[in-house]
């Protein structure tokens, strides 16, 4: 019998406790699914942020750890994880990230706020039609993807930014230094869908801020760590930042006192742009449970040195 771990923390358990027994017996898995069991008798660990687990030593016998989130620095870096670690691809997740993605880049582009929470007038400001609307997308994974196709269903003018090139998209792709200052400079809503590494730490410091057209709108739902907050303080400021659209930040829940929580030109979302839904993410945990005891690849392998 495979033993296979939730050790996504206990909040979590009613949620994932059905939908990942279904998951396991439609896969064809013969597992125990439990929330404690002797470490070396572990076979497979389901993971989340914040788990009580954070030594992996014991388990020496773990075939690999499935984190349910996409997002992986909170465990990559953990010296004692040997084992193969799997980050999240789920169709709810990315489902649930194009719906934000997409209120908040027509919310900026029509520009609601001008009616919702402006007085009312008569000034007819017509908005230009999607087509003619530049969307920047840092990201081209899963979910930078997904969004750049639902953006490009409204006609959206859209180019992307990514770590290695992507040649064949049928938009313009960007890498390296001189291709992010291709992509924001031209880029009126700028979508950050990147993970947080090394490497992307502080990526949208004040020079490249400056790289943006004037007044265009950053929508942040990657890391907050992906943009030097004091830099975007002064660029919003000085009105060269239209507008910042933030889900996540360097310290969350987001201080009560941060300035980001009452600026006027800042909209605060607490990281829930999307989440990993049990009934969907289920059915990729038991696959990868199923490839693995079959000696099959893993999807969703993390690149340790890469950090994502
Ligand atoms: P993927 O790993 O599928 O994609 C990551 C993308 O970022 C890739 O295109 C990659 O480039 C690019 N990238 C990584 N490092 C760099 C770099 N140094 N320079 C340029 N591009 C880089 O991740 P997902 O799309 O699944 O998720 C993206 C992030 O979204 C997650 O890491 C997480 O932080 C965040 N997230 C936030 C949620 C929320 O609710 N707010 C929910 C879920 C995820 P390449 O293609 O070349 O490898
Ligand atoms: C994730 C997240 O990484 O929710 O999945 O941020």
């Amino acid at each position: 019998m495979t033993i296979v771990l939730f050790a996504a923390g206990a909040e979590r358990w009613q949620e994932y406790e059905a939908p990942l027994r279904a998951a396991l017996a439609e896969a064809g898995v013969a597992a125990d699914l439990v929330q404690g069991a002797p470490p070396e008798t572990v076979d497979f660990i389901v993971y989340a942020p914040g788990s009580p687990l954070q030594d992996f030593t014991p388990y020496g016998h773990c075939k690999a750890v499935l984190n349910l989130w996409a997002g992986v620095e909170r465990i990559v870096g953990n010296a004692t994880l040997t084992q193969p670690l799997c980050r999240m691809v789920d169709p709810g997740l990315s489902e649930g990230m194009t719906e934000y993605v997409l209120g908040h880049v027509v919310r900026h582009h029509l520009g609601m706020d001008r009616y919702i929470l402006g007085a009312p007038g008569w000034e007819q400001t017509v908005p230009p039609l999607a087509r003619e609307r530049r969307v920047g997308m840092l990201g081209l994974g899963a979910l930078g993807l997904t969004c750049i196709r639902a953006l490009q269903g409204l006609n959206f003018d859209v180019a992307g930014w990514s770590r290695t090139a992507k040649p064949g998209l049928d938009f313009p792709a960007f890498h390296g230094e001189a291709g992010l200052e291709a992509v924001l400079s031209r880029s009126e809503i700028v979508v950050t869908l990147l993970p947080r590494t090394a490497e992307t730490e502080n990526l949208l410091d004040a020079r490249r801020l400056g790289w943006l057209p004037h007044g265009a709108v950053i929508i942040n739902p990657g890391r907050g760590a992906l943009i030097d907050d004091a830099a975007l303080l002064v660029a919003l400021g000085a009105g060269r930042i239209g507008h910042a659209t933030l889900d996540v930040f360097r310290v969350e829940p987001l201080p009560h006192d941060h300035p980001f929580r009452h600026h006027p030109k800042v909209t605060v979302t607490p990281h829930i742009a999307a989440n990993t839904r049990a009934t969907t993410a289920a059915r990729v945990v038991a696959e990868n449970v199923r490839r693995a005891l079959a000696g099959e690849p893993l999807l969703y392998l993390v690149d340790r040195a890469r950090g994502y």
